[in-house]
């Protein structure tokens, strides 16, 4: 059955903006008519396809309001697009605003189009410390037709501090491999002036407190004593100017390299030795996925989802969170060790393909559909 299906995401830089743009790419292929309805275009949209729409969501300003009412211009345009475009299903990625947004639409629209959220992790966790939303996230996943997360850490999670009165199913992130897979990476070394018998370790993030990036440089100081190595820091956010004086101060800059927001990571991905991911919250760890199909191991923290991800001993390791002498030293029995270097690399080479593999998680949310529409 060919389904039109809006799609509603944070469209800025982010790994739920990813997931939900590339399902919505993948269902598109599949046939099914896409409409992403958002502030602007999901930057991961990169994509010419007959069957994906966009329908961009403005706010006027008018100084009689003292904030711009987004949320009611985006549940007023998701109403429209409901109509119009005769929706089966709109599925929004995450509780606030989208899914209050959603259910407002619905009744604005006044059809049965099924509301499906799925949950990435940041409403949960900015419940954890901030209640006044509460009552707000409650509702948005108690009225959503159905509710979805994407790691059983995070369905738990929600359970523990939502108590919502709804089945949470659980559906795992995914990644393209026609994208990430191990690529030519000739000359690239060169080109960053990374000598060949330096190590290359990784981080990808958003530079926001919960990652954890001060950790990273802070183990990454204790590997490179003891190894040659680069540390590849890309993305930007907000502990940036932090993390450049925390290099400095420890006598690193020679050694770190700030690549900021990147494209084609499977190009930094595929000439690097050992990813680290070391933060204090994280539902899931997209960019454990993405490294480990371009066959990167990767040392990640024991938090939130990040063990359905990484094997412990098998793709990688799991310490525990801020024990940056363990990680340190998980890092070193690696690196030092060839062989055991290039087993886990083709063991974390496997990972993607096994159990996110993108048809395979694609046809979940297929199936989820279908089985909300045939139980109207
Ligand atoms: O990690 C972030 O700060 C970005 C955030 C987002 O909204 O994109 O990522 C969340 O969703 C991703 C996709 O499901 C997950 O891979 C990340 O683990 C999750 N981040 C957190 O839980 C902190």
């Amino acid at each position: 059955m060919k389904l039109n299906i809006g799609i509603t995401c944070y469209p800025t830089v982010g790994g739920s903006g990813v997931v939900a743009t590339e399902l919505g790419k993948h269902l598109a292929e599949k046939g099914h008519k896409i409409h992403f309805i958002s502030s602007n275009i999901p930057f991961r949209l990169n994509l010419w396809h007959p069957n994906i729409f966009f329908h961009q969501v403005t706010v006027n300003q008018y100084s009689l309001f003292q904030y711009p009412p987004y949320d009611i211009a985006l549940a007023s345009k998701m109403a429209e697009v409901i109509k119009r475009e005769k929706l089966d299903i709109l599925h929004v990625h995450y509780a606030i605003p989208h899914a209050v947004c959603a259910i407002l639409a619905k009744q604005m629209a006044g059809t049965d189009v099924e509301v499906v959220t799925t949950l990435h992790g940041t409403d949960i966790s900015v419940l954890g410390y901030d209640s006044t939303l509460a009552e707000a996230i409650k509702f948005g996943i108690e009225k959503s037709d159905c509710v979805t997360a994407v790691s059983h850490a995070l369905a738990e999670q929600t359970k523990e501090l939502v108590a919502p009165e709804k089945l949470i199913e659980v559906i795992h992130n995914f990644i393209d491999g026609r994208i990430y897979q191990k690529v030519n990476i000739d000359g690239l070394k060169e080109g960053y002036d990374i000598a060949n018998d330096e190590k290359v370790i990784i981080h990808v993030s958003n530079f926001r407190k919960v990652k954890r990036v001060r950790d990273v440089v802070t183990a990454f100081s204790k590997i490179a004593s003891k190894v040659k190595a680069k540390l590849l820091l890309v993305g930007d956010g907000p502990e940036m100017t932090e993390i450049c004086d925390l290099v400095e101060d420890l006598s690193l800059s020679e050694k770190v390299l700030f690549l900021g927001r990147q494209d084609h990571l499977e190009e930094l991905y595929s000439m690097s030795d050992l990813m680290l991911l070391l933060s204090e919250k994280e539902s899931f760890g997209l960019v454990a996925l993405e490294a480990m199909a371009c066959g990167v191991p990767c040392i990640g923290t024991r938090v939130g989802g990040i063990p359905e991800v990484i094997e412990d001993g098998y793709n990688g390791f799991l310490c525990e969170l801020g024990d940056t002498d363990d990680i340190a030293e998980k890092a070193l029995i690696l690196l030092q060790n060839e062989e055991l270097l290039e087993r886990f690399s083709q063991q974390a080479l496997s990972v993607p393909g096994e159990r996110f593999e993108a048809d395979m998680i694609v046809s979940k949310y297929e199936d989820l559909y279908e089985t909300l529409l045939a139980s109207k």
